[in-house]
């Protein structure tokens, strides 16, 4: 089955596939800035480039509720999909309030989040009940990019098989490689994807989109290789990084999937 022709399993996750396929984009860029001006201006810089945009709302210093209305807008004019990275972690009860409420109302205007599965299934049950009704989607964390990452391969496929009993609201997984079968539906979105260093210090770890594609990736996510650092930022230059890697992340699918 081609890139093209698989269905994911969900309306959300066969948008996301057509946004792809449209925008010839397997770009995933995370926005990882702390004042609202910056980041949506890098959004929209970055926006024509993308299938997805990666926020993490709580780092946001001068949150307000415009901030999210603002980046829906930029979402509808450059054609790509939000995805709030909140990482839950909680009992059910708990993410669904947290999921739903609070200042940031992540399922109001975030596409996608995503969770670790370690809390068991009331995690899945607590977040579908707000966000299934809302037609979003859910990515479980089953692997991460990080030096000493504790997540070995049972605990991965644990996290496999717990999106297999919630394939109407899980569409995939954060993951370093493929995850089930390709006509199962998943996709798997990959961190820690540079072209130009290794690692930041602090325990990430990059590879490049051929390397992440070659092990299975259908998105690439790439922070500071495509938006540089917040206090220094330059527009032209994170679009100009953006395009590079759309480009490397699409030769890489059509080198794969041979099309
Ligand atoms: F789940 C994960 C993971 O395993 N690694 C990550 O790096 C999430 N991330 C996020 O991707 C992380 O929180 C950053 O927001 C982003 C990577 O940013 P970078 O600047 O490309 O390192």
């Amino acid at each position: 089955m081609s890139f093209f022709e698989r269905s994911a399993s969900s309306p959300l996750a066969n948008q996301l596939l057509e946004i792809i396929n449209r925008k010839q984009s397997n770009l995933c860029v995370s926005v990882d800035f702390t004042h609202s001006d910056t980041l949506l201006q890098l959004v929209d810089a970055v926006g024509p480039h993308v299938c997805m945009i990666k926020t993490h709302i709580d780092i946001i210093c001068d949150f307000d509720i415009n901030l999210v209305h603002s980046l829906s807008s930029l979402s509808r004019k450059h054609d790509f999909l939000i995805f709030e990275d909140r990482k839950f972690a909680d009992i059910g009860n708990t993410v669904s309030l947290q999921y739903s409420s609070g200042a940031h109302k992540i399922a109001s205007w975030s596409h996608l989040t995503n969770a670790h599965a370690l809390p068991g299934d009331g995690i899945v049950h607590g977040l579908k009940k707000v966000g299934l009704p809302l037609n979003r989607g859910l990515l479980l964390l089953a692997q991460m990019s990080s030096a000493g990452s504790l997540a070995d391969s049972s605990y991965t496929q644990a996290t496999l098989d717990m999106a297999r009993r919630h394939s109407d609201f899980v569409i995939g997984f954060i993951a370093q490689q493929r995850l089930g079968t390709l006509d199962e539906g998943f996709l798997i979105l990959t961190p820690g994807v540079g072209l130009d260093v290794k690692g930041d210090g602090m325990g990430q770890q990059y590879r490049t989109p051929d390397e992440v594609v070659d092990a299975g990736t259908d998105v690439i996510i790439v922070g500071r290789g495509v938006t540089g650092n917040e206090h220094s930022v330059d527009y032209i230059k994170s679009a100009e990084q953006a395009l590079r890697y759309k480009k490397a992340g699409w030769d890489a699918i059509r080198r794969v999937h041979h099309v």
